[in-house]
């Protein structure tokens, strides 16, 4: 078998794609007889049973008092950086998903970008006292893929200011830090179950949080502001989870060992199939802690490697290996904020170095060993016949 068959102008390596974010899915029998239950039930959306039963689960599972969950992770977010009454200034990290800087842009709060530690990929908390302004309401950590931030050092920092501390752990559901489950650290946190997350609900999010105050305030926002038939207190936003999304969560959750199981075989596999190939390297998960193992993360650092991330990845995508380059460019670089913020990318030097040498590779239940020992051969291919690789690269359309 040839591993690069791209490279002599053959059929692609994989025939269909292989994608970072393919659904995982629960037991299909047990889905479909929640979906008929909805429909004997009539009851769709508006918190209906599933989603408060899928709340309950969280809860149990995170150690926390409230679930509230949501729509989206990025409404779920918009609705707790609204209850906790963030404005003005918040400080992020530009490694993030765009949707952590939209929430906040959204209610018109700017996104103060700071840089992220080498290490982790998370905000680096030496970054953030330099952005501390007047109008500073808050920060924003990422659990960026599942490795939470340092937050007794972000709290340290937020509390000698007097700033409010939330996290989007939208990669962190099933995470530990320091023993404790992520969900419990800062005034709330807000997780993703989008159809890419390893435990999905279709579309869906949550924030959940052990302030009464808090919890009471986003469940009202997330439905109008409704307090009772006719009878509105707050303003609010439809932020509803449906029953259908909770049917999925709740049979998504059942099979959370066997996803995070499957995940983490593949992860072993693609640190085997990496092993010794100069100027890759792959980010490790702390097995001391709980981790989903979501996120095949490989640094690709082009002063040591034959091929740069953006060769590397464009070698893959012609083999029908679909990795993706997250968080380039960072949020800085994206709009508004490049057109707001020209010079953001200054004081962000790690940002700038990382997000151009990361790339994430397909894993989850879709994808097997014998995939990811094939995507390593590809890497590997193409890495020792780098010359021919640019030419071959030059002749796509
Ligand atoms: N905060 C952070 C740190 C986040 O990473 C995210 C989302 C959020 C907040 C916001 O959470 P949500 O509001 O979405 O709940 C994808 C996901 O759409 C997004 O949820 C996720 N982060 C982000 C990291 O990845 P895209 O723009 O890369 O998605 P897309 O359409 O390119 O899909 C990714 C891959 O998955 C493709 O190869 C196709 C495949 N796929 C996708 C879907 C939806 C499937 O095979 N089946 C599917 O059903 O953002």
């Amino acid at each position: 078998m040839i591993a690069c068959p791209f490279l002599h102008g053959g059929e692609k390596a994989f025939k269909e794609p292989l994608h970072v974010g393919r659904p995982n899915l629960g037991d299909r029998e047990v889905m479909l007889r929640r979906v008929n239950e909805i429909f004997d039930r009539r009851w769709f959306t508006n918190d209906g049973p599933l989603v408060k039963e899928f709340e309950k689960r969280i809860q149990n599972l995170v150690g926390v008092k409230h679930c509230v969950a949501m729509c989206n992770a990025t409404i779920a977010l918009e609705i707790a950086i609204r209850a906790l009454d963030l404005h003005g200034e918040v400080i992020v990290p530009a490694y993030t998903f765009i949707a952590t800087a939209h929430a906040l842009q959204w209610q018109e709060i700017s996104p103060v970008f700071a840089d992220m530690d080498p290490e982790t990929h998370t905000l680096a908390p030496t970054s953030i006292e330099r952005l501390i302004t007047p109008r500073t309401t808050g920060i924003i950590g990422v659990h960026v893929w599942g490795r939470p931030c340092d937050t007794e050092a972000i709290e340290l920092i937020a509390s000698k200011h007097k700033l409010k501390v939330m996290y989007d752990a939208a990669h962190a559901f099933g995470c530990s830090h320091r023993g404790r489950m992520v969900g419990a650290f800062g005034a709330c946190e807000v997780f993703s179950f989008h159809a890419t997350k390893f435990i999905n609900c279709f579309e869906g999010g949550a924030a959940v949080t052990n302030d009464d105050d808090l919890a009471g305030k986003m469940r009202l926002m997330r439905n109008f502001g409704f307090a009772g038939y006719d009878k509105v207190i707050y303003p609010g936003t439809n932020g509803k989870m449906t029953e259908i999304c909770a049917a999925m969560g709740l049979t998504s959750l059942e099979s959370m060992e066997q996803i995070v199981a499957s995940n983490r075989r593949n992860y072993e596999a693609y640190r085997e199939g990496l092993k010794g190939q100069p100027g890759i390297s792959l980010k490790e998960y702390d097995a001391s802690e709980r981790r989903n193992y979501q996120y095949i993360v490989v640094e690709v650092d082009e002063t040591n490697a034959t091929l740069n991330r953006d060769e590397l990845v464009a070698v893959l995508q012609a083999e029908n290996v679909l990795a993706r380059k997250y968080f380039w460019p960072g949020c800085h670089r994206m709009e508004p904020y490049k057109s707001y913020f020209p010079n953001a990318h200054l004081l962000l030097p790690n940002t700038e170095k990382l997000a151009a040498r990361m790339m994430v590779l397909p894993t989850g239940q879709a994808v097997s060993a014998e995939n990811v020992r094939k995507v390593c051969a590809i890497i590997h291919a193409a890495m020792t016949q780098s010359v021919a690789v640019r030419a071959a690269l030059r002749k796509l359309p």
